[in-house]
């Protein structure tokens, strides 16, 4: 008897926040979560500030640099195109991946800024591998900013926060094929873990053979 192997791949399983929201920790928990359970995973953040486009990115976040908005723009495009094809070889190699960032932290960060269409934000990570998900960890700007308050970094102010935040609902709404799910981040950071992992389990379960392109048709 032959069996059918049911093609399994990794999970590109991504989160996405505004500044504050308690993103990098979720992260964590969930690679931890999946590791747990025995599933083959790995950790990315975006931007990655270790490769040369992240330290051209690293200076102009901490202001130590400034540059224009559509050139620092495709900087950051151009910091995941960059790892593009290692996230496919993962996901295909059966590795799932707990993404901190992407894509639409591109758009929803600099169409944010004046004179920044949507659109035009969103042209250069077409094609980028698509996410299975995309969990979204929804606070208010205020009880972002109750945790503490911001950082020095450059976005890390009041009102480009709630542009963002808006920004990241229009997209939510694109219909795009990548399904999103909100999770309240003003929970405990427990109540908060259990959402995502019970996100995660439905998503490997639908998981597809192949990897999607983002934004393509
Ligand atoms: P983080 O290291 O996750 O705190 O992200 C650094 C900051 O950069 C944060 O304010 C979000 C912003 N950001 C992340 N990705 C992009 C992007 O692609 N474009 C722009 N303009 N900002 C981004
Ligand atoms: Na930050
Ligand atoms: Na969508």
């Amino acid at each position: 008897p032959h069996s059918t192997a049911k093609p399994t791949r990794g999970a590109f399983f991504l989160l996405e926040g505004v500044d504050r929201c308690g993103k990098t920790t979720q992260c964590q928990r969930l690679l931890q979560r999946l590791l747990q359970a025995g599933i083959a995973a790995t950790a990315m953040r975006f931007p990655n500030r270790t490769t040369s486009t992240g330290q051209l990115i690293d200076s102009y976040l901490q202001q130590t640099s400034n540059m224009d908005d559509r050139a620092i723009h495709l900087l950051f495009s151009a910091n995941r195109w960059e790892s593009a094809d290692m996230i496919v070889e993962q996901l295909k190699a059966g590795t799932s991946i707990v993404c901190d960032r992407y894509a639409y932290s591109g758009v929803a960060f600099s169409a944010s800024k004046d004179n920044m269409d949507l659109e035009w934000c969103q042209a250069p990570d077409r094609g980028l591998p698509a996410p299975d998900c995309v969990i979204f960890l929804d606070m208010s700007t205020e009880q972002a900013e109750e945790r503490g308050g911001y950082g020095q970094e450059r976005y890390e102010k009041r009102e480009m926060q709630q542009r963002v935040r808006q920004r990241f609902q229009e997209l939510s709404q694109l219909d795009d094929g990548v399904q999103w799910k909100f999770v309240n981040a003003a929970q405990t950071m427990d109540q908060v873990e259990d959402d995502i992992w019970s996100i995660a389990q439905q998503t490997l379960e639908q998981v597809q053979p192949e990897v999607r392109q983002l934004w393509q048709s």
